[in-house]
């Protein structure tokens, strides 16, 4: 059976080619890394869930962006069903910084009347000593975007799984508020089955610790 979830989001992985968005992405949600990456794209999407609070399961469903990172071809759809986004760019490589700017309008620019929730990554900081964008920098340019900013690295896991939840959180605060919501048509987010309806929340609790899976 699969899990229980209450919510559903879409989110997409946004950066230039080879910044490090499916190592990211595997790291999360399969708990591996490999130096040399897959260039075959079977995948379109992982998916893992997180548990926000006591009994609100959070299912993610994570669009890559493999072999569509050229500006302007990614279709619109893409975006306009998807409520966050990680703009992620390499540590090491100046120019994906210089280009995140260019991903986070031409998504909110599709977005709109919507709005995405963001999250600025600076991934592979485990090659420190290679660092082309300071982490001030990168803050200055976060906080003039209005979101986070977190460094990564998916070669020794480092603040992976944080990244997510931030971003997850969000999400989540805002769809609380009321400012995010399930809208007919869109997939950003969709409210799934809920345990708590089912069942009450501690027969879930004993149900989770007798289960295996
Ligand atoms: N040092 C280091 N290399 C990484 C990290 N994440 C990815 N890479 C490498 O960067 C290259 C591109 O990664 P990939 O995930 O395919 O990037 P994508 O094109 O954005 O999906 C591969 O050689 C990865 O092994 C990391 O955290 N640290
Ligand atoms: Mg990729």
């Amino acid at each position: 059976m699969d899990t229980l979830w209450q919510y559903q989001f879409r989110i997409i992985l946004l950066g230039d080619s080879t910044v490090g968005k499916s190592s990211l992405l595997k790291r999360f949600t399969d708990g591996v890394y490999s130096d040399v990456a897959d260039p075959t794209v079977g995948v379109d999407f992982y998916a893992r869930s997180l548990d926000i609070e006591p009994a609100v399961k959070i299912k993610l469903q994570l669009w890559d962006t493999a072999g569509q990172e050229r500006f302007r071809s990614i279709t619109t759809s893409y975006y306009r069903n998807s409520v966050g986004g990680l703009l992620v760019f390499d540590l090491t490589n100046r120019k994906s910084f210089e280009h995140v700017r260019e991903w986070h309008r031409e998504v909110s620019e599709h977005v709109l009347p919507y709005h995405m929730v963001y999250i600025l990554i600076g991934h592979k900081s485990d090659l420190d000593k290679d660092r082309k964008v300071s982490r001030e920098e990168a803050e200055r340019l976060a906080a003039e975007l209005g979101v986070r900013y977190v460094e990564t690295s998916a070669k020794r896991n480092s603040n992976v799984d944080r990244a997510f939840e931030l971003l997850t959180r969000d999400i989540y605060e805002l769809m609380k508020m009321g400012e995010i919501d399930a809208r007919d048509g869109w997939e950003g987010v969709k409210t799934g089955l809920s345990n708590k309806v089912l069942y009450p929340v501690e027969e879930v609790v004993e149900r989770e610790k007798s289960c295996n899976c």
